[in-house]
């Protein structure tokens, strides 16, 4: 996942900055024609030097509906993919990142904490936990060549990275094999010399040798093309940390204690057999997670083994909850939510802002809302400051009356050499990447 993890604008702040709706996410014709206008109004030397020449949607494309949705090109001959590494500028090597070192899980997890992703204004910068990133790259069937780092020869200082872990992702009634691609990053020292490019293309090769030929991914910029664009919202549940560290603006005519009050939530959740999901839980959760994602355009196609590895609780990780009914007990109802802090840059009183991510929520018996205002309940025990959702699936439905607030970053995914045929809408997509 990733977002420029952006400054909320929630209903009690201040409502001066609004989100721009730069990609209009209601209709996919005005999404279709805005960007169609963007691309012409570019000058050829601010086009996409390297996105043009992979197989990605082209905006030039956009609308033209004679293209046939699915792949753009057809896998090659396992005996034509290049058997060789791409060439690095001579400073540099290659290495896989064994994840299980413990040397190396250091390495990278300073290399992401120093130089990943920022908002807008450089205020705050994600800082993925190691057992976080030990979770996102080893689900089942992983391949440990596809965790990629670049160092220097001589000091042997990491330098870049970039990862791909296998998925199962349906599209439509097609479920494709992918890679899901992640945590691109170049060392700020590094940047703008055309590194990113050789690192897409490497882990591309790398996904090739395994036969997979397409690839899921998202990022806070905009690429050919976007398959759908989405937004952060964003739940104070520590408004006065929130305040203090840039992260929100204390509202027009709003207090700090009207603000505490107005965001205030109960002691404890409200459902009857409300729980932690279990072990034993796996095989009720797969179900109710299948039958539930199965409405949606673009989704993981899970099973049992994905369901284990993805959901089962992991402290500081990722959390899950379900409802047990108490007279039956079937499982009806589930919410998730991961752990993502972010480093606050250059404040004097706090270094870490606590954040949950939204992850995958199924009602059936109970209310979304209520559900979710469960979630929100126990984040706040937990000690989170902020609660963070996308607008995909139903999110839409709770966010507003759970008193989420816009964010002003966007996020956009895409699919690499799969073709579809119009701009999803976010309560479209099932899919939530890390
Ligand atoms: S998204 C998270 C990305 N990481 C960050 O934002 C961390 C902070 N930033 C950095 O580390 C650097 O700025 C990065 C770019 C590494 C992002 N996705 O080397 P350059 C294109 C794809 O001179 P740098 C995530 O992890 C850019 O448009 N492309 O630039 C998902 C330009 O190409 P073009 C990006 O700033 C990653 C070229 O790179 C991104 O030094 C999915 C410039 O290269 C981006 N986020 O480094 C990757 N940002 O000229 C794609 C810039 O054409 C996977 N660029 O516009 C595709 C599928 C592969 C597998 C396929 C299997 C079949």
């Amino acid at each position: 996942m990733v977002d420029n993890n952006s400054t909320s604008n929630s209903p009690a702040e201040s409502q001066t900055h609004n989100p721009d709706g730069n990609l209009p996410s209601e209709s996919g014709v005005s999404i279709d024609s805005l960007a169609r206008k963007v691309q012409e109004s570019l000058s050829l030397a601010k086009r996409h030097k390297f996105w043009e020449t992979q197989p990605v949607g082209q905006f030039k494309d956009l609308g033209d509906t004679s293209l046939p949705e699915g792949p753009i090109e057809p896998p090659t001959p396992l005996s034509e993919v290049k058997q060789e590494p791409y060439n690095l500028p001579s400073l540099y090597e290659w290495i896989t990142c064994d994840m299980d070192s413990e040397e190396t899980c250091n390495e990278v997890y300073a290399l992401l904490t120093n130089n990943y992703v920022e908002d807008d204004e450089n205020m705050f910068r994600f800082n993925y936990s190691m057992g976080f990133l030990r979770w996102a790259l080893r689900p089942p069937g992983f391949f440990k060549n596809w965790h990629i780092g670049v160092r220097v020869k001589s000091s042997k200082k990491l330098v870049a990275f970039i990862t791909g872990v296998p998925a199962r992702i349906r599209v439509r009634d097609t479920v494709v094999y992918m890679a899901e691609i992640n945590f691109l990053c170049v060392h700020k020292k590094l940047r703008s010399k055309r590194l990113a490019p050789v690192m897409i293309k490497e882990v591309t090769r790398r996904v090739h040798l395994e036969n997979m030929w397409q690839a899921a991914y998202t990022a806070g910029v905009v690429l050919p093309t976007p398959i759908s664009t989405c937004q952060y919202w964003h739940r104070s549940l520590n408004p006065k940390k929130l305040i203090d560290v840039g992260f929100s603006r204390l509202g027009a005519r709003m207090t700090m204690s009207r603000t505490i009050k107005l965001y205030k939530l109960p002691d404890s959740t409200a459902t009857p057999g409300f729980r932690k999901m279990e072990s034993h839980d796996v095989p009720a959760v797969t179900r109710l997670l299948r039958n539930y994602l199965s409405q949606f355009l673009v989704a993981p196609d899970f099973d049992e083994n994905d369901v284990e590895h993805w959901l089962l609780p992991r402290e500081n990780v990722v959390d899950s909850y379900l409802v047990e009914s108490p007279e039956t007990h079937e499982i009806t109802d589930f919410c998730s939510f991961y752990t993502l802090p972010s480093s606050i840059l250059g404040n004097q009183n706090y270094t870490t802002l606590k954040a949950a991510y939204s992850y995958y929520n199924v009602s059936t018996k109970t209310p979304l809302l209520q559900l979710m205002n469960d979630a929100l309940i126990v984040a706040k025990q937990n000690d989170y400051d902020v609660f963070n959702a996308l607008d995909v699936m139903q999110n839409e439905s709770f966010l507003k009356e759970l008193k989420f607030g816009p964010g002003d970053g966007k996020l956009h995914y895409y699919l690499y050499n799969y073709r579809v045929n119009h701009v999803l809408r976010p309560s479209e997509l099932g899919l939530v990447l890390l």
